[in-house]
């Protein structure tokens, strides 16, 4: 087993299971992963996605390892085959599932495990979590999604220093660049990851659904596509039980009780 899929509620933590490797992305782990991101996006009960790592390690990328005897050999590994059999729809999975995918940032993050967290809608970090995007170490490009999606999270130039230069990237230095969302003493993380998922879990998951459709497709619309985009998913979400329920709940002076509906 490489990977465990535990339901917490209506979260479901994903959590890659390879502590010896500090959570290395063989091949078993992908396809494990990549099954289950499909169960929970299928699963209309699971309302949040977290993605996190056993041990002290969130994830460090592709398993190096499992690709030795070809390097030995002189032999780099066919990555076009792999980006489209994994990493690919890994990647889109996380970014497409309609309910929030998070990114429980519990330590050490390196190359394609970079890549997988930037591709979940929020990152949640421990105070010992420290980040390396790698590519460039084994002279690789960043994959996975990562050139997409590390500009459009931290800017260009914070891209092209993290990418170019190649340093570590410490909890404070993540908060301050936009990398992560939140971090919390490595003490009081798990606590604090856990009741944030949840409270996503909670929330008024197909407005949630639409707003990261409308945030992505947008990301390459002008104005006027975008306005029309929001006027067409306001209308469907203005028939939701969940709407209803926040605008009584508001009139009713009392907090909201959504069911994903
Ligand atoms: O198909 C494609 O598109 C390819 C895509 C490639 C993108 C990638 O993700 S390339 C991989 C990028 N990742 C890295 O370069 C990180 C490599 N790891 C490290 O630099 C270090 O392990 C760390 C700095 C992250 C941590 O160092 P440290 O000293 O705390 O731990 P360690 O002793 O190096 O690692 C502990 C074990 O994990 C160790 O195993 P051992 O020797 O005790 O049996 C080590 O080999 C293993 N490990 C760490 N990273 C990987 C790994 N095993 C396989 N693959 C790894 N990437």
């Amino acid at each position: 087993m490489t990977m465990s899929v535990d339901r917490r509620g209506t979260a479901t933590w994903l959590t890659i299971d390879r502590p010896e490797a500090l959570n290395a992305l063989d091949g078993p782990t992908k396809q494990a992963l990549v099954e289950a991101l499909r169960e929970a996006a299928e699963d209309p009960d699971v309302r949040a996605v977290a993605l996190t790592g056993a041990g002290r390690a969130f994830c460090v990328g592709q398993d190096l390892r499992e690709l030795e005897e070809g390097y030995r050999e002189g032999r780099a590994p066919d990555f076009a085959a792999e980006l489209e059999r994994h990493y690919a729809p890994i990647c889109k999975l996380l970014a497409g599932m309609p309910k929030p995918t998070v990114a429980v940032v519990n330590g050490v993050a390196a190359g394609a495990g970079v890549s997988l967290a930037l591709a979940c809608d929020l990152r949640l970090a421990s105070d010992t979590a420290r980040w390396r995007l790698a590519f460039s170490g084994i002279a690789l490009v960043p994959d996975a999604g990562s050139t997409w999606h590390l500009p459009r999270v931290v800017g260009l130039s914070r891209a092209m220093e993290i990418a170019l230069l190649g340093d570590w990237v410490d909890a404070d230095q993540a908060l301050r660049f936009g990398l992560v969302n939140r971090v919390w003493p490595a003490d009081d993380f798990p606590r604090q990851a856990e009741a944030a998922v949840a409270a996503l879990a909670a929330g008024p998951t197909l407005a949630f659904a639409r707003t990261k459709a409308l945030f992505r497709d947008h990301l390459g619309t002008d104005l006027a596509g975008a306005l029309a985009g929001e006027a067409e998913a306001q209308v469907a979400s203005g028939q939701t039980k969940d709407h209803l329920e926040g605008v009584t709940a508001f009139l009713e002076k009392r907090p909201p009780t959504f069911q994903g509906a």
